[in-house]
């Protein structure tokens, strides 16, 4: 009993762990995050309505999208969804044009 216990905190810290250490790029075997170009975003609004539109893709975990920045950060189940497939929803049901950069390393950018 002790060692089940004992193996679930070591699981949990290695998912922590993993988690801190996440980039735009990395994933797991069912969790992916993506930085998706987002523009013409100008308020709060607009974050919603791209929230909305992510939120009906099948396999979008969760969306934080940034206005200022007009990015999305998208994490997705990357057996079910892609991240062009997710720009495609978003930019047809949002209206706003978003995109897939080019350098998926494109995570900070100041
Ligand atoms: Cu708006």
């Amino acid at each position: 009993m002790r060692a089940i216990v004992l193996a679930t905190v070591v699981a949990f810290g290695a998912v922590l762990l993993a988690g801190s250490a996440w980039t735009a790029e990395a994933q797991t075997a069912d969790t992916a995050k993506v930085t998706l170009k987002v523009e013409g975003m100008t308020c709060a609004g607009c974050a919603v309505a791209v929230k909305m539109a992510a939120k009906k893709v099948d396999g979008v975990k969760a969306t934080d999208v940034d206005v200022a920045k007009g990015t999305a950060d998208v994490t997705y189940d990357p057996s079910k969804t892609s991240p062009a497939a997710i720009a495609k929803v978003i930019t047809e049901r949002s209206g706003f044009k978003t995109s897939v950069p080019k350098s998926s390393d494109a995570k900070t950018q100041g």
